[in-house]
């Protein structure tokens, strides 16, 4: 099969032909239709998240269609329509059976290895083993996945939609909605509207809050989070952003603020954002080098300041969910897709992201 391979940092990824092996019995393999392009995958190349020597297949962000199962799957058969979820988890533990299977801890040092959870690969070139990206390695035509890896979605979805719900848009809208847990009526910023942020927007919008305040330096990125339901746009170029909020927050700070680019110094920018008894909410993945400094005594105004996995995503129950607000026309999933690309072309993909020209592309295959 086609599939795009990382070998070094700071490289293109090369797109060529890979082997790969079938599913062991509680797999599933899967062909590819759609991948989004996340920053994450970007992070791994660059080495700012860090992860085991290459040789890899990236890519998290995907939806397709059943095309064989292990003789113990159950809970899908070929020709079903899935999203792949870059947090399996066991559905025993105590964060599983609590509502939290986005904390499970079983086999997640085996994906951060690069490995299926069982701490094997299905890839290889030849005798070359190549690894996988948390369970999901979805810049390839084929994914092997394990079975709590895959959520079946209805099947009168584009495929596009869909693998953005695979992260992009369960990680923003579920930041909001499932960790924030934003009421209606209340005030939220959301500093960096990328794929990510974007969807933080209209997480914020889904929950009601009255006023969304979108913090952005690129203007375009400003003139999206419009799009999608923010009320007052903030350019840091114009002026100390923080300074920016507290100017439409009566002085006080909003009630949740998001980071949503992978910085300390923008991550403190969104705690000194909130109010006392607000709420800060860190989605970017920064350096693990990268500390933030606050005032301790500052949490004496009940400041919360916590983090979000994947929107603290139920992904069985939450992105059938969502994919049904895109059908009622409540959610805009369209509108994220700036480009439609060929696996070919994932290399400009990066291009144009770092360039801040697209909210998401999507390969196509
Ligand atoms: P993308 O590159 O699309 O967006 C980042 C946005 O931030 C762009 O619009 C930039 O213009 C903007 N920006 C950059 N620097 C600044 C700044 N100093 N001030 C204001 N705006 C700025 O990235 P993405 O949306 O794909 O990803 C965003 C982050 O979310 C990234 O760190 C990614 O790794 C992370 C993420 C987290 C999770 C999770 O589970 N928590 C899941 N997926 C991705
Ligand atoms: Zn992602």
């Amino acid at each position: 099969m086609k599939a795009a391979v990382f070998y070094e940092h700071n490289a293109p990824l090369s797109v060529e032909d890979i082997q790969i092996d079938a599913p062991k019995r509680t797999e599933v393999l899967v062909k590819i239709a759609a991948s989004g392009v996340c920053h994450s995958d970007l992070s791994v190349m660059n080495g700012s998240i860090p992860f085991p020597p290459p040789p890899a297949v990236l890519g998290h962000e995907g939806a397709g269609v059943v095309e064989e199962v292990g003789a113990d799957v159950t809970a899908v058969k070929p020709g079903d329509h899935v999203i792949l979820s870059w947090r399996p988890s066991c559905s025993r533990c105590g964060y599983c059976v609590t509502g939290r299977p986005q904390l499970c801890q079983t086999g997640n040092l085996e994906l951060f290895q690069g490995y299926l959870p069982d701490g094997t690969s299905r890839l290889h070139k030849g005798d070359t083993e190549i690894r996988h990206f948390t369970g999901v390695s979805s810049f390839a035509e084929y994914a092997v996945v394990p079975d709590s890896g895959v959520v079946k979605i209805r099947s009168d979805v584009p495929f596009e939609a869909a693998a953005l719900v695979g992260c992009g848009v369960m990680t923003g809208v579920g930041a909001a909605i499932n960790t924030a847990k934003v009421e209606p009526g209340t005030s939220v910023v959301v500093i960096g509207c990328g794929g990510v942020g974007l969807n933080t927007v209209q997480g914020a919008v889904l929950a009601g809050a009255e006023k969304i305040i979108a913090v952005d330096l690129n203007t375009a990125k400003l003139e999206l989070a419009t799009q999608f339901g923010a009320t007052h746009r903030v350019n840091p170029q114009d002026g100390d952003p923080v300074d920016q909020v507290l100017s439409l927050t009566d002085g006080l700070g909003a009630d949740y603020a998001f980071e949503v680019i992978g910085r300390s110094d923008t991550a403190v920018q969104a705690y000194n954002s909130i109010r006392p008894g607000g709420t800060a909410v860190v989605v970017g993945v920064a350096k693990p080098d990268d500390m933030l400094t606050i005032p301790t005594v500052s949490l004496l105004q009940e400041k919360t300041l916590k983090g979000s996995i994947y929107g603290s995503a139920r992904p069985s129950v939450d992105m059938p969910r969502l994919l049904d607000l895109y059908v009622q026309g409540k959610l805009k999933l369209d509108e994220l897709v700036s480009r439609r690309i060929g696996l070919e072309d994932i290399n400009a993909a990066f291009d144009w992201m770092e360039r801040g020209e697209v909210a998401r592309s999507v390969i196509m295959y």
